[in-house]
């Protein structure tokens, strides 16, 4: 039932497979183009993009406002590195910070290297600020986890897949059940120095925490003297209908972690966004990056912050979300055990078909959305998608999952 491949599709997934290390079982599309909501395979076949490279092109494929301000910067200047300075740098700190609320921006590449970051930062300030001894820091994270997949990241993984062959594994991490109160203040001994969580569990199948846990979370960090690290990097930047997806318990964390939508689906960009008193524990020497923060970068994350400075977005996403919902709610209860999610990001749970079948068949009916573990898929449609690809995006589904 992979069979949606055309001839030149299959003549390059095969070269693929011969040369690329098997770390992905993608769906059987090659795309070769893209525009907004839809991307169009070797083929000439179309299909209509769910998933949004995770959140990552939140704006749509090439959205004109992203295309042009990375076409004005390529004519200007590239790289630098962070030996000098240069002129998107400076404005794309204040502007991110003014827009998170928040005074000093770190900026990284993935994501991954922005979580290694707030991690570090909460170390440093464990031990500079607060008084924890030296060596001793512990960072308190949630059962079912993504927070990328580096050696550090992954000793705290409680996926397997993700974790197992990957040892010896960093210590300083403590894990607790997601959504559980009672077992974070436990957790919470004079050497925790931050609480990494977050807000929305992505890649554990769109987890959405019960009511009042991030307020809960919030309270007992500030109770503690605790950073509460958010991992906005998919949640955040309209996902879920506000900027953050922490706003919908109108809670602050100390630190932001963004990236993938930052990019405008573009380049890789990621952040860590905080106090000066938090950030300012970096010296020179002590952390950085040769990508980070580079002038195309900065030029394409500044009209990212420009495009979600009006909440024009935040506003579709919420009311286009609010219809996904309404609709997936609809599904029959035979084929769906549970629909979780906030805004126009979803995890749709089967109680037969297998996650991967589903969007097997989601993408022979020209929909392309991606499996998480076991029978859940989750849907991330641009936010700029219109009303009409929304409700055949649905449509397909309803079809597929009968
Ligand atoms: C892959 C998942 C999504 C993330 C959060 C940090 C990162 C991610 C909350 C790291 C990355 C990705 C990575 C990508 C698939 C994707 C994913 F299924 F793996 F979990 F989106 F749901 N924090 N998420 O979701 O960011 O270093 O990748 O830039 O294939 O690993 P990165």
């Amino acid at each position: 039932m992979a069979g949606t491949a055309g001839p030149r599709a299959a003549q390059l997934r095969a070269q693929a497979d011969a040369h690329s290390a098997h770390n992905y079982h993608p769906l059987p599309v090659v795309i070769t183009e893209a525009e907004g909501s839809w991307v169009t395979d070797v083929d000439g076949v179309r299909y209509l993009d769910m998933l949004a490279a995770y959140s990552a092109i939140n704006f749509g494929h090439r959205h004109p406002r992203l295309v042009a301000a990375a076409q004005r910067q390529l004519e200007r200047v590239t790289l630098v590195s962070r030996a000098f300075e240069h002129d998107q740098f400076g404005p794309f700190c204040a502007e991110l910070a003014a827009l998170a609320g928040m005074e000093m921006v770190l900026p990284m590449n993935t994501g991954a290297e922005a979580v290694e970051t707030a991690i570090k930062t909460a170390r440093k300030w464990g031990y500079q600020v607060k008084g924890v001894p030296e060596g001793e820091a512990v960072i308190v994270v949630f059962d079912g986890n993504f927070h990328g997949r580096t050696t550090t990241i992954v000793s705290f993984s409680t996926d397997p897949e993700a974790r197992d062959g990957f040892g010896p594994y960093t210590p300083g991490f403590r894990i607790v059940p997601y959504g559980d109160l009672t077992a974070l203040a436990a957790a919470l001994d004079e050497n925790v120095v931050a609480v990494l969580a977050e807000p929305i569990q992505g890649e554990a199948g769109v987890l959405v925490p019960p009511p009042g846990f991030l307020g809960g979370v919030r309270d007992l960090c500030t109770a503690h003297g605790v950073l509460f690290i958010a991992d906005e990097i998919q949640s955040g930047l309209g996902r879920t209908g506000t900027t953050f997806a922490c706003e919908y318990e109108d809670v602050v964390p100390d630190m932001y972690v963004l990236g993938k939508a930052l990019g405008g689906g573009i380049v890789p960009i990621s952040a860590v966004v905080s106090s000066a008193e938090i950030l300012g524990v970096f010296r020179p020497g002590q952390h950085g990056s040769t990508f980070g923060g580079n002038p195309l970068a900065c030029a394409i994350a500044r009209e990212v912050i420009a495009m979600l400075a009006t909440g024009e977005y935040q506003e579709r996403s919420a009311k286009l979300g609010t219809h996904l919902h309404n609709r997936l709610r609809d599904l029959p209860g035979s084929q769906v055990r549970d629909v979780r999610g906030r805004g126009l990001w979803a995890g749709v749970e089967f109680t037969r078909l297998s996650g991967r079948k589903a969007c097997e068949r989601l993408a022979a009916r020209r929909v392309l959305a991606k499996d998480t573990h076991g029978s859940t898929i989750r849907l991330a449609p641009p936010l700029v998608i219109s009303e009409d690809d929304l409700d055949w995006g649905i449509d397909q589904l309803e079809a597929a999952v009968r």
